[in-house]
């Protein structure tokens, strides 16, 4: 046997342990291991029955995704082929039980299913993630599934790609037990109750696979949930079409379909982006210049400062995670409004089912309110969410600096103001960082993580672990106006602006966008966060701008007007009693009124171009970023922007998707916009000089790293 596959036997059951550290994924080498284990127990009269287990933390967690590459690059080694891994357990006259903890996702479960019997331990997952990567199934999973699941579940678990837990499973029909304890024990056990058993093939299950007619109603139904929820994803809809085949299909022809729709997905630049996507969530977490042995603060307790719209929010995230926090708040009427909105907030979570009633009341006992810092000398993590101005937040952490033990955390969720010029009211700015949460903060994934030039390796490890413990992807930034995120939103939206000024309506400028596969338009956007919110920020930098420089003017002057968005009524859109947009035909004429006024050229603006302002604005922001050190690498923007803005995830990211145009064609047409447009369109130097050496933003941080 080889060391990723062993064979022991327990007194006629064998056992095949996979070990391939750390998620057991199918690598060159496990399936041909657990071939000739397949092979040697089919030979071994001595063997009643089988058992297959994952060494480690987990089952299989599916096939090698950094293989994947090399398949579409035509550099594969080839090796055993899965599916036909698969027929060879199916056919093994000895059953063979498949035991599984942690994950059996992918390849993995489509294994699983080729074996008798599966059992689990209750804390294991099942399920069939390809989608997330832009693939589907590609071993059989679409048909085997729904031949033990009915077609209902397995049509939703393959377009979906949700994981279920094992008592779910249990229930679906995809295990046979759940074991408590020692699961090889338990599996061993099981396996010598039905050794005498005659052994069933799954791919022979056809009993539940349906009529024509249910089947149409389930697929149908699947496709225009696939549209709306996975709007512009090819995957889902293809992973409908393998497992509708496998209800109209032979096994074998069901499985060739679906191995042509698997590799026509994994062909696809979508499957490319979402894998750059997958291993991306993995590398933010990794900072070269803090090593994984870096020691961690306990953050035990925590305080936040302010319960308005992201106060409220971050203590809910904190809370939801264990640790006890304090609320504090400037008066009792601010505190009263802030503990009503988490309530209300809890309350929509536990009526869409996310959360149990009394998981909640657990949640609420970790929030206290308070009107003062008494208890603050307790808290491991202190976060500041008070109004964005300067002056008060330096009063704050002064105030802070005075209370906080030794050794606190201090951190802000400032969206836009220097952390140093904050940490510089502390005596210990080295535990000054800013931790800027996203609106709604119990809701948005993204944590953008601001490093202070003093900031310790310490507090930035410990606040870039205790991202992942409260359910946010942590990115590092530098501290820079806007950071990262707010920094590029920036030229994004006054190009949507701009384009508004040259002739396009706001309906045009925002279908745009969302056809491009934005969750949303950047005015319907402005519209949602409040368009006072931008005002003030601009007006506050206004005096930084150079003048000469285009300035856009006509979201200020919609807020001159009092149009603020959602929460006055009226913005780009006005708004129904039920918060839903309508075009308004007074704001098209007030921004025409407004340009002409302006002698600004009104003209036909081409959905292209408006995808292109907006989004090599994006871009070019992005280089700048890069090329100045506040991002670490490309990645880490592309993470932020699916995770902050909505930037569609099957594109892979503003980054990656600017490197599948092509750096050259993407010079080029900002090159265009530079001349039309003057000097906001100058290219990022990083920009020109990957363009001109034929380079992907991908490559810079890989040379970055080489010559650090
Ligand atoms: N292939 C290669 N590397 C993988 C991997 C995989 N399938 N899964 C994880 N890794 C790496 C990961 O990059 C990280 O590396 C380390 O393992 C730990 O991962 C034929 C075609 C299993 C729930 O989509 O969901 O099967 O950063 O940090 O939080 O039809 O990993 O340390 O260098 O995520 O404990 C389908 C993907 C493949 C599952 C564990 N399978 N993995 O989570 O650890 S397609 C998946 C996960 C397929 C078949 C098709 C999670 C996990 P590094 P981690 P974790
Ligand atoms: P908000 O106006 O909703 O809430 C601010 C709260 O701070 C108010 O309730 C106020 O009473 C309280 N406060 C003021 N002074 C205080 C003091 N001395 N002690 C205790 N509480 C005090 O503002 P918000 O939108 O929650 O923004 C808070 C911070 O988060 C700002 O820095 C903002 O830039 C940042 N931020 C906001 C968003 C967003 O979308 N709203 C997103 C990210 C970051």
């Amino acid at each position: 046997m080889s060391d990723l596959v062993q064979l022991t036997k327990d007194n006629g059951i064998a056992v095949i342990t996979v070990n391939n550290p750390p998620v057991n994924a199918l690598s060159p080498g496990v399936p041909e291991g657990i071939a000739a284990a397949i092979e040697q127990i089919d030979q071994d009269d001595s063997v009643k029955a089988a058992v297959l287990i994952g060494g480690g933390k987990t089952f299989i967690a599916g096939a090698d995704i950094k293989e994947f590459g090399k398949i579409t690059s035509g550099k594969s080694g080839g090796g055993l082929e899965l599916p036909s891994l698969l027929l060879k357990i199916e056919d093994c006259p000895k059953p063979v039980v498949m035991a599984i903890h942690g994950s059996a996702f992918g390849g993995g479960l489509e294994l699983a299913m080729s074996g008798h019997y599966r059992v689990a331990v209750p804390s294991a997952q099942v399920g069939q993630p390809e989608v997330k990567l832009g693939i589907i199934p590609g071993a059989a999973g679409t048909q085997r599934l729904p031949r033990l699941t009915g077609v209902g579940k397995a049509v939703e678990m393959c377009a979906e790609g949700n994981p279920s837990k094992a008592a779910d499973a249990l229930k679906f029909g995809i295990l046979d037990r759940l074991i408590e304890g020692d699961l090889l024990a338990g599996a061993v056990a099981f396996a010598r109750e039905i050794a005498d058993k005659p052994v069933r093939k799954t791919r022979e299950r056809n009993e539940k696979l349906g009529s024509a007619d249910e089947n149409a109603t389930i697929f149908a139904g699947a496709r225009e949930n696939a549209r709306k929820k996975q709007r512009g994803m090819l995957a889902p809809l293809a992973a409908i079409d393998a497992v509708e085949a496998a209800t109209r299909l032979p096994f074998d022809e069901g499985s060739k379909l679906e191995r042509k729709l698997f590799l026509d997905c994994l062909f696809s630049d979508q499957s490319k982006a979402l894998i750059h996507i997958f291993f991306g969530e993995r590398e933010v977490a990794k900072i070269p210049d803090i090593p994984k042995e870096t020691p961690l603060i306990p953050v035990n307790t925590a305080a936040v400062v302010g319960a308005g719209t992201m106060g409220g929010g971050i203590a809910m995230v904190l809370a939801n995670a264990g640790i006890p926090v304090l609320l504090k708040e400037a008066d009792q009427a601010a505190l009263d409004k802030g503990l009503g909105n988490i309530q209300k907030n809890y309350a929509t979570s536990v009526k869409r089912g996310r959360f149990t009633q009394s998981f909640v009341d657990e949640r609420l006992k970790l929030i206290q309110p308070t009107l003062s810092y008494d208890s603050f000398r307790n808290a491991d993590l202190v976060i500041e969410a008070v109004f964005e101005g300067m002056a008060l937040k330096k009063e704050v952490f002064a105030e802070l600096d005075r209370v906080s033990k030794p050794g606190a955390i201090l951190a802000s969720n400032t969206s836009t103001l220097d952390i140093d010029e904050i940490a510089s009211s502390t005596a210990r700015p080295q535990a000054v960082i800013g931790t800027h949460f996203f609106s709604p903060a119990n809701v948005m994934r993204l944590l953008e993580i601001v490093r202070g030039k003093a900031s310790s390796k310490e507090v930035i490890a410990t606040c870039m672990q205790l991202s992942k413990r409260i359910g946010k992807i942590g990115v590092l930034v530098g501290n820079c106006r806007g950071f990262v995120g707010n920094r590029m939103f920036h030229p994004y939206v006054r190009e949507s602006v701009f384009l508004l000024e040259e002739g396009a309506s706001v309906e045009a400028v925002d279908s745009a966008l969302y056809d491009f596969g934005m969750a949303m338009g950047p005015l319907a956007v402005g519209d949602l966060a409040g368009l006072d919110v931008g005002w003030r920020i601009r007006k506050e930098y206004r005096h930084l701008e150079k003048p000469g420089i285009r300035q856009a003017f006509a979201g200020d002057r919609l807020c001159e007007l009092g149009r603020y968005g959602q929460k006055s009524g009226a913005g780009w859109y006005k708004y129904d009693e039920n918060r839903r947009a309508i075009p308004d035909p007074e704001v098209a004429g007030l921004i025409r009124k407004w340009s002409v006024e302006s002698r600004i050229p009104q003209r036909e603006v081409s959905k292209q171009e408006i995808v292109d302002r907006c989004v090599y604005a994006l871009v070019n922001e992005g280089a700048r970023i890069l090329e100045e050190g506040y991002a670490l690498r490309a990645v880490d923007i592309d993470i932020i922007y699916l995770n902050g803005y909505g930037f569609p995830a099957h594109r892979g990211g503003p980054m990656w998707y600017a490197d599948t145009i092509g750096l050259e064609k993407v010079y080029d047409r900002v090159r265009e916009f530079h001349k039309q447009h003057g000097e906001l369109w100058e290219p990022a130097p990083l920009l020109k000089r990957l363009a001109e050496e034929g380079k992907r933003f991908g490559d810079f941080h890989k040379e970055q790293s080489a010559t650090a």
